[in-house]
């Protein structure tokens, strides 16, 4: 499908004015706990802080604002409003402190930030930043000030490829870099793995655990359902404990988290609460097989497994329904070509194992970036994940490049070793990286895992675990090393940090 935007667009006048002219003010629109706005209350907020940008804090088009608050409301109509006035978000994690907010204001040249009150204890000290809250309840407050504005707001026409976002990569290995997204790439997420491949309905409930500042959250949690104008529940804090009981409380239809997530929902017993659930999306990580099969028949829901990455915004290759083949990524998104590469960017041949590139209506900007050129070839994005395609055209992800080990000559890629471990029952979750190993001169598949509640850690269990994972995968890539843990180091974004487990298996 090809996607035609006018030349002027503004994605937020697409998804809030265009969605009520075509469904009613009137809908419900963002949930969360305690409350329900519907699509005409967002609007009007949207419009207030809009005014607020412009009539007050003086923010002409172009300008950048950084904005920073758990997942809610407010944090939305603060999203659309600073992209009505024509200003650039720059969507931060609420985890982040002074000193990486200091980076993102520099990097970024913020001069002002919407800041949820609860939160501006890290914002304060960072020199050079106007901040304003939201929620506090005082009368100098967004909130209130937005309220007192005069309804009704005229967007800026933003022309479609003027940048609407600034997006900040979580970073497996440390150095954050800055992305663009256009005003059209916005809607091009909606319009391609939304629409082809999710495919929402107007009584679709969403609901998930990514923060809006990972633009997995954004898309999965703004995008998609004000793009398909139906309704989305945010949650403040979305442990898996958290998303099921929201699921069963609320009746949800949709839900977008990472393969721990849907893992830790099925060990806690949550499967009977989620029968309302129409769609799940995986992402952010590899979605092993027997996490697939493990939901599907506990829940018979099918997740739907999707690669994205902040520089491509959102997701380019999935599948859904029966096009799902468990343990694969999938096949390209409409309006996405992939391909597996070797290291000169020629296609490698089906079963081969490549470098994946990717091209469609979204694509990687750096801002400011030398990496710009090593990311992007021929119009190619290159991920950094290894990648297989088989002869019907489907990816299967084999691991990032960088978790490739090599050992004793043999090509063992972190994740399949990590799937086999899976797959026994008293796994919960786990990490493998290869290690040195000063004796045998080579690397050494070391895992870590968390057992399930109750289950003893010994070295009984250990030689269990190697002996199931010989017998699961071919012999030679089982875990030489094998410790317990009792939770991995992660990102903000939920992603197993390997380089920290890398780090402890050398000591
Ligand atoms: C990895 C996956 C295997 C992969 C993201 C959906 O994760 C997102 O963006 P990031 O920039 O990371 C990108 C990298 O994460 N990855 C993501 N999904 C999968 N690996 N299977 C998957 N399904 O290494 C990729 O290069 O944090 C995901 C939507 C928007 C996003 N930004």
């Amino acid at each position: 499908p090809e996607l035609r935007y006018p030349p002027r667009l503004n994605c937020a006048v697409e998804l809030l004015d265009t969605t009520i002219g075509r469904h009613g003010a009137d809908r419900r629109c963002l949930l969360s706990p305690t409350e329900t706005w519907t699509y005409g209350d967002l609007r009007r907020h949207a419009d207030g802080v809009a005014r607020v940008l412009v009539e007050d804090l003086g923010l002409v088009p172009g300008n950048r604002v950084l904005l920073r608050g758990p997942n809610n409301p407010w944090l939305v109509a603060c999203w659309l409003g600073v992209l009505k006035a024509g200003g650039v978000a720059v969507t931060t994690m609420a985890l982040l402190r002074t000193a990486e907010l200091s980076v993102i204001r520099e990097m970024a040249h913020v001069d002002l930030a919407l800041c949820d009150h609860r939160f501006t204890g890290a914002l304060a000290p960072v020199p050079g930043l106007r901040v304003v809250t939201y929620g506090s309840g005082a009368d100098d407050d967004l909130v209130h000030r937005a309220a007192r504005k005069p309804a009704g707001f005229d967007a800026v026409p933003t022309a479609a490829d003027d940048i609407a976002l600034i997006a900040f990569t979580s970073g497996t290995t440390g150095r954050p870099k800055a992305t663009m997204h256009f005003h059209r790439d916005v809607l091009a997420i909606a319009d391609t793995f939304s629409r082809h491949v999710l495919r929402p309905a107007a009584d679709d409930l969403f609901t998930g655990s990514p923060p809006l500042a990972f633009t997995f959250g954004l898309g999965a949690l703004v995008v998609f359902p004000l793009r398909a104008g139906a309704a989305t529940l945010l949650l403040e804090t979305a442990t898996p404990d958290a998303l099921a009981d929201a699921v069963a409380r609320h009746g949800v239809t949709v839900l977008s988290t990472a393969p721990t997530a849907y893992r830790a929902m099925l060990a806690a017993g949550h499967a009977d609460r989620l029968t309302s659930l129409r769609r799940c999306v995986s992402a952010g990580e590899a979605l092993p097989e027997a996490t697939w099969r493990a939901f599907h028949d506990a829940t018979g829901v099918r997740i739907i497994d999707g690669i994205g990455a902040t520089e491509m915004l959102h997701i380019f290759i999935a599948a859904a329904d029966d096009d799902i083949r468990p343990g694969s990524t999938g096949r390209p998104v409409p309006g996405y070509d992939a391909r597996v590469v070797d290291d000169e960017g020629r296609p490698v041949p089906d079963g081969e194992l490549g470098r994946l590139a990717v091209r469609g209506p979204t694509g990687c900007r750096y801002l400011a970036d030398d990496r710009q050129r090593v990311y992007v070839e021929n119009g190619w994005n290159l991920t950094g994940d290894t990648y297989v395609r088989d002869a019907d055209g489907y990816f299967w992800h084999q691991a990032r490049s960088d978790d490739m080990i090599i050992s004793a000559g043999y090509n063992i890629a972190g994740p399949e070793v990590e799937e086999a471990l899976l797959r026994h029952p008293d796994v919960v979750e786990c990490g493998v990286v290869g290690s040195p190993d000063e004796v045998r001169g080579t690397m050494v598949v070391t895992a870590y895992v968390v057992l399930r509640d109750g289950v003893a850690a010994d070295d009984t269990k250990a030689r269990e675990l190697q002996d199931f994972t010989k017998a699961t995968i071919a012999p030679y890539k089982y875990p030489r090393r094998l410790e317990f843990v009792e939770a991995l180091p992660r990102t903000d974004t939920g992603k197993l940090q390997r380089f920290r487990l890398r780090a402890m298996a050398r000591g």
